[in-house]
């Protein structure tokens, strides 16, 4: 074995949450290609996160997004996850996809559209004690596509005090985590661009109040694990969406662009102090399959943050920082980057072993006939979608 013992104990804490939305149909501005097995409704997207739990062990909750997960009852959706050895997590909120927010949500000049974004954020909180979800998550397409099209200062001030009244709203065991995002849909500005901006709001808000960092949400070539560490440093990281982006925000699979930019975020994530059960950062994906299967799509997803998390753990702490403080830069680099190198694929499959779990879980649920079942029932009723 690689992987000491007390390293495969860290792993044990680990936990991803899986968005509801990757196990619908997704796809780009050109083309969503329906898939077969596809779930129809928020329960059987829950059923199919379960399968990703059941192979991986990893994934122990699924976060809602509203209103495509809006349902009749959440006490059924919560038992029906609970029956599926699951738990409802993280709850979404929606601004972007309703007429009246063309010109902006929260930000919007006209207070009867802010309004409805607010009323729309209170409904969220209302799902939230329902479902018993710590974190409300807030992403925002505001913005503007042309110099001059709305004056930006007073947007930010919009912002702050729309944010407050939603801020209010939620109880003391629950947090608000803001999303960052510089472009798209907006072209121009973005009224949360970036760290820096999400940070001096929830600064504003209160100790209840963090940023949530998309991985794919930055210019290409920003440091990101450079702004983890900061976060962390400032005590304001509260959550991560990741995937993988080649180009803009292509919500791929995460570690298969870059699993090197995963790992040293992984890293700067344990230095921090935000691994564990009790270091409050949560760790969901944020991804779209809009060509492979969703149910193997996110098994792969959750082996790669275990992975690079297994690999960031066998940094050897104690000699990299001798060779810090020693001024030995390329010792220190290689200390860095034997870690990164290590492979621990036989290791992990051993270890999941010995908890009961397959050795290789894409294999496990491929051979299952989970896939094939879904496939032959679920024919007829309205497939979900990005956006259903
Ligand atoms: C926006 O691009 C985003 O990252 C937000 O988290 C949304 O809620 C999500 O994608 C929708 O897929
Ligand atoms: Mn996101």
């Amino acid at each position: 074995m690689t992987i000491p013992t007390e390293t495969l104990a860290l792993l044990e804490q680990q936990a991803i949450e899986l968005p509801s939305w990757a196990f619908g149909n997704s796809g780009t501005r050109f083309k969503v290609f329906g898939q077969a097995g596809v779930p129809r409704d928020p329960f059987e997207k829950i059923s199919d996160a379960a399968q990703v739990h059941k192979y991986t062990g990893l994934a122990p909750s699924v976060a809602l997004h509203i209103p495509w997960d809006l349902v009749d009852s959440y006490s059924d959706l919560k038992k029906h996850a609970e029956d599926n050895g699951v738990a409802l997590g993280t709850v979404n909120s929606n601004t972007f996809q309703d007429d009246a927010y063309m010109l902006g949500s929260v930000t919007h000049s006209d207070p009867a559209v802010r309004q409805k974004a607010i009323d729309h954020h209170f409904e969220c909180i209302d799902v939230m004690n329902e479902t018993g979800s710590r974190d409300l998550k807030i992403w925002l397409a505001d913005g503007t596509n042309y110099p001059g099209q709305d004056d930006i200062r007073a947007r930010q001030d919009r912002l702050a005090d729309s944010l407050a009244k939603i801020y209010e709203r939620i109880g003391d065991d629950q947090r608000l985590v803001l999303e960052y995002k510089f472009f798209e849909p907006a072209f121009y500005h973005t009224d949360v661009p970036d760290w820096g901006t999400s940070y001096a709001h929830t600064v504003a808000l209160g100790d209840r109040a963090f940023v949530c960092l998309d991985t794919g949400h930055h210019a290409p070539g920003t440091n990101i694990e450079f702004i983890v560490a900061q976060l962390l440093r400032l005590g304001k990281l509260g959550s991560f969406d990741f995937n993988s982006r080649f180009y803009a925000d292509d919500d791929l699979i995460v570690g298969a662009a870059d699993p090197f930019q995963l790992f040293r975020i992984l890293y700067e994530v344990i230095r921090g102090g935000g691994y564990g059960v009790d270091s409050g950062v949560a760790f969901m994906l944020d991804q779209c399959h809009n060509i492979e299967k969703k149910i193997p799509g996110q098994i792969r997803s959750v082996l790669n943050v275990q992975e690079m998390t297994a690999r960031a753990l066998l940094v050897d702490t104690d000699a990299l920082a001798k060779a810090q403080s020693a001024g030995d830069v390329l010792g220190a680099n290689g200390i860095l980057m034997d870690a990164f190198y290590t492979d621990v694929r036989g290791d992990l499959a051993s270890w999941r072993e010995s908890r009961g779990l397959s050795a290789e879980p894409m294999a496990a649920y491929a051979a299952s006939g989970y896939q094939e079942k879904i496939e032959a029932d679920r024919v007829g009723g309205t497939q979900a979608g990005w956006g259903a």
